[in-house]
């Protein structure tokens, strides 16, 4: 029986095949993927995802945000179990491997520890949570939110997407809706794999980022109200132009970020035109801006100049101008005894390593707050992500799931 830190290897071949066989299921249209939560293509990976895992010999729980559970039993069936997972759903224009590499990570982890016969005190199960990127759904991580009591399971299936479409009626609508109490599993720890989603392990030519922290985030909805009038005729000095009130406004969002370089970042991705129309003055504009520092303090200071800022930009133009949270979450400090478990198993195994803040929000984030967590990062080429051009190599893949194996099977307790 080896011992953590002898053959305990993943197979690296048996991983890739699995993440491009998942990738096969909402192609994008760039190479990448479009697997939103609750469509049809979702419920074909997860389908997909739950073959495997049973094939693998694990029990599928269901929880009532649809967040599936594949269970493998430990010696001791009352030990509570250690965790680990991520999200198997995309952006519109995702990657490959952003969540789906925790997920098939931790599938391979599992199929690993059966080749290699290995018992552990503890049950392990992976996770596929529901609604990670908050692309369809706001805000995101909504599913370990509401398992983490941030948000109420009655708030989360009133969520609306662009079509009017609530959470709650898509997630039964695919059959997915399980029957388990949310929030009702207990845990001995989490751990998260990831790709890193960011340059920095790229350029530093590290195989392994050990997280010890996530930087905080902040969703902000500004709703810009002016008037439609025709492009042609209306004199400028009559205009009442929403569209140009949220440039200005995204104007001094880029300026608030810079002020707090190097670590702070602003921007907005989600932005809706009303009347949308070639020859019609904007009259109103919905955008969210997404504010992200490591420090609490100067994600409050951001907010607070985003609306006092925003709203004299507004009264200068004569346009009206609304703020609304749309959600967010503190900076994250990662479990100690989890993050050297990782740190460990790196140096163990002799992948270069670095400690680094996550970037990007992980659904490891909200886990945080229920049991001792920690991630695993792997480089992405040139750091980019919620691209369709993400890319990893075969390599990063498996040394990334060597370290969570690692970390598993010790944290979960070998047994002879
Ligand atoms: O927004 C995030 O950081 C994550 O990708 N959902
Ligand atoms: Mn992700
Ligand atoms: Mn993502």
């Amino acid at each position: 029986m080896p011992a953590p830190g002898e053959n305990l290897k993943v197979n690296p071949d048996r991983l890739w095949d699995s993440l491009m066989d998942m990738a096969k299921i909402g192609p994008g249209i760039a190479g990448g993927n479009n697997r939103q939560t609750l469509t049809d293509e979702d419920a074909e990976g997860r389908a997909l995802f739950q073959s495997w895992c049973e094939a693998a010999g694990c029990t599928m729980g269901l929880d009532q945000m649809g967040n599936m559970f594949a269970r493998r039993e430990g010696t001791d069936p009352d030990a509570l179990p250690v965790y680990m997972g991520s999200h198997l759903d995309t952006q519109p224009t995702g990657g490959k491997y952003d969540g789906v590499l925790g997920v098939l990570g931790g599938l391979e982890v599992l199929r690993s520890m059966n080749d290699l016969g290995i018992k552990t005190k503890h049950p392990i199960v992976l996770t596929n949570f529901t609604n990670e990127e908050g692309a369809r759904y706001a805000p995101p991580m909504l599913s370990s939110g509401v398992m983490a009591g941030i948000h109420t399971q009655d708030w989360a299936y009133a969520r609306v997407d662009a079509e009017g479409k609530t959470f709650g009626d898509e997630l039964k609508r695919i059959g997915w809706r399980g029957e388990e109490e949310v929030g009702a599993r207990k845990m001995h720890a989490f751990f998260e794999l990831h790709i890193e989603q960011g340059p920095i392990l790229e350029a530093e030519g590290k195989d392994i980022g050990v997280v010890t922290h996530g930087q905080g985030l902040s969703w902000t909805q500004v709703t810009v109200k002016g008037k439609d009038a025709h492009t042609g005729s209306t004199p400028m000095p009559m205009r009442r132009n929403a569209g140009l009130g949220m440039a200005r406004i995204l104007e001094k969002v880029e300026e608030i970020a810079w002020s707090h370089a190097p670590h702070a970042v602003g921007a907005a991705g989600h932005i809706e035109v009303y009347p949308n129309s070639r020859n019609v003055i904007p009259g109103e504009v919905i955008f969210t801006v997404d504010f992200r520092s490591p420090e609490l303090s100067v994600i409050e200071d951001m907010e607070a100049r985003l609306r006092v800022e925003g709203q004299k930009i507004a009264d200068d133009m004569g346009l009206e101008v609304a703020f609304e949270k749309m959600g967010g979450f503190d900076p994250v400090a990662f479990d100690e005894g989890c993050v050297t478990a990782l740190r460990n198993a790196a140096e163990r195994l002799g992948y270069s390593h670095m400690d680094l803040i996550s970037g990007a929000g992980h659904d490891a984030c909200w886990m945080n707050r229920l049991t001792p967590t920690a991630m695993v990062m792997c480089p992405c080429v040139d750091g980019l992500s919620h691209n369709e051009a993400e890319e990893i190599t075969k390599e990063w893949a498996m040394a990334g799931a060597d370290v969570l194996l690692h970390a598993v099977v010790e944290t979960a307790e070998i047994v002879g």
